[in-house]
């Protein structure tokens, strides 16, 4: 069911969950800023989500009220984990949707990281 990014941050979505430590996640990289696990229905072979450690919603939501060290440690975290993953030379890509018409899920913002396949053209 996707969610309205319009909508208050709500403590009670799964990753503010994994954050706090009440659900277990499969760690990939983690810093004061970010933390980054598999996706649990991974969509390619790589397939990891990096998020944010402070509460917010959707990319706009964090562009708009994150600090500047958030921002560019989540922005750092990302490329770390690429980086780290050996992503760079076959390619990857990084997607992150928001709200009800991309179908957002979590209502935290989240940034896909997919690889280790031949992801064909991007569907709109
Ligand atoms: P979306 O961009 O909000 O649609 O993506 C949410 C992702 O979170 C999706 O790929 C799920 O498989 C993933 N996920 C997860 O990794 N662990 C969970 O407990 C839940 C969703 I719920």
């Amino acid at each position: 069911m996707a969610v309205d990014a319009t909508q208050p941050y709500d403590d009670q979505n799964v990753f503010a969950k994994i954050l706090r430590g009440e659900i277990p996640c499969r760690r990939v990289y983690e810093d004061e800023w970010s933390l980054a696990f598999h996706d649990i229905n991974p969509q390619s072979p790589t397939h990891i989500l990096v998020i944010p450690k402070g509460a917010y919603v959707s990319w706009d939501d964090f562009s708009a009220k994150a600090s500047d060290a958030e921002i560019t440690g989540f922005v750092r975290a990302v490329g770390h984990v690429a980086r780290e993953a050996g992503l760079v030379a076959p390619g990857y890509r990084l997607l992150a949707n928001t709200g009800t018409n991309s179908h957002q899920e979590v209502p935290h913002l989240h940034v896909h990281v997919f690889a280790g396949r031949q992801l064909g053209p991007l569907l709109a």
